[in-house]
């Protein structure tokens, strides 16, 4: 079951997640990658996929050339849930092993 992250556990994901932030206006968080080559940039973008499908839970996300910009949130709960944690913390360890 997914439920919707409180207050003081989005708190606590973001001091825990390096450079990602709150999207304004809205239960969400971001992170913009920038990579050497488009070709990296889309490796990236590869592993983040088939771990995106392998959990049944997909980023937004928007690239130009050598830069990803990645939006996280649950749609089930309109909001912020463990998923979209557990994501952004593969997203990084994809983006340092690029
Ligand atoms: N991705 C995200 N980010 N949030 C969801 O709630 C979600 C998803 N739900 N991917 C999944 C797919 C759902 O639509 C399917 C039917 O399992």
């Amino acid at each position: 079951m997914t439920r919707r992250l409180t207050g003081q556990e989005r708190e606590q994901a973001l001091r825990d997640l390096a450079g990602w932030q709150e999207v304004e206006g809205r239960d969400a968080i971001r992170k913009s990658f920038t990579f050497k080559t488009f070709n990296q940039a889309w490796g990236f973008m590869s592993r983040v996929a088939l771990k995106a499908e392998k959990m049944d839970h997909h980023p937004e996300w928007f690239n130009v050339y050598n830069r990803v910009d990645v939006t996280l949130s649950t749609h089930e709960v309109d909001g912020l849930s463990e998923r979209d944690l557990e994501l952004a913390r593969f997203i990084d360890t994809a983006a340092a092993a690029a």
